[in-house]
């Protein structure tokens, strides 16, 4: 049996896009299954994946489990070729440390600037706490490269789950106008250029009209659609 995943609104369910993201990227067959956050769909669907109460959750037809850090982890152990996390132990550990911290952490930028993959904003003045995500994000992503040896353009050598964690924080840089480094501005570009980052924002505008309830009353401008990469 292929596996299910269950999936909110892919427009504005930053944890969504990293689960589904944990399969397509690493071409992991799977079933998505989308419903409406908040909808009696939704409901209606997490009765097919209890335990689980939120979004991603996938059934691998012997359990069900939720939480995009466990499912990381979960299909790290099922699909050991994937390259879910890098192969040399010190790079893995500083990859599911960066996953970690992104699970756990910047809750301020998250709730300042919730991910809108339909629609891209004005910049406006950020406060305190979001600048010290923003510096706390760009000091982990350059001790990762340093301790990986990554030149570029992933953070622990090839695109791993640390990266797809990142994937709506990148959305959030680029659709908010967040004010990072040039080395922190390449990473987002990186994400933006990803055919599964592309993949994902194309379902997510081809889910109905925005809703109104998940996005920002703050004036708009065109999503930036991603540099040409130099060679
Ligand atoms: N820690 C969880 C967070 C998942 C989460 O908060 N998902 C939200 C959607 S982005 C959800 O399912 N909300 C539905 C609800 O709480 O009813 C993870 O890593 O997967």
């Amino acid at each position: 049996m292929a596996y299910e995943l269950a999936l909110g609104d892919p427009g504005y369910s930053g944890w969504s896009m990293r689960g589904w993201l944990l399969f397509e990227r690493f071409n992991i067959p799977v079933t998505p299954r989308f419903a409406r956050l908040g909808s009696e769909d939704f409901k209606a669907m997490m009765l097919d994946f209890a335990p689980a109460r939120s979004v991603p959750a996938v059934n691998f037809g012997d359990v069900t489990i939720a939480d995009s850090l466990a499912i990381a982890e979960e299909l790290a152990s099922r699909h050991p070729e994937a390259g879910i996390w890098p192969k040399a132990p010190a790079h893995r550990a500083v990859a599911r440390a960066l996953a970690a911290e992104m699970h756990s952490g910047f809750l301020s930028l998250r709730r300042a600037c919730p991910m809108d993959l339909r629609e891209a904003f004005v910049a406006r003045p950020v406060d305190d706490a979001v600048r010290a995500n923003l510096q706390r994000l760009e000091y982990i992503w350059d001790h990762a490269r340093r301790i990986c040896n990554s030149d570029g353009p992933w953070l622990c050598g090839d695109y791993c789950a640390a990266d797809a964690f990142f994937a709506p924080v990148a959305a959030r840089i680029a659709g908010f106008d967040l004010p990072v480094s040039d080395r922190a501005a390449a990473y987002v570009q990186a994400h933006l250029r990803d055919p599964s980052f592309r993949r994902w924002r194309e379902i997510a505008l081809a889910d109905g009209p925005p809703r109104p309830k998940f996005t920002l009353d703050h004036p708009r401008r065109a999503w930036p659609d991603p540099t040409p990469e130099q060679t």
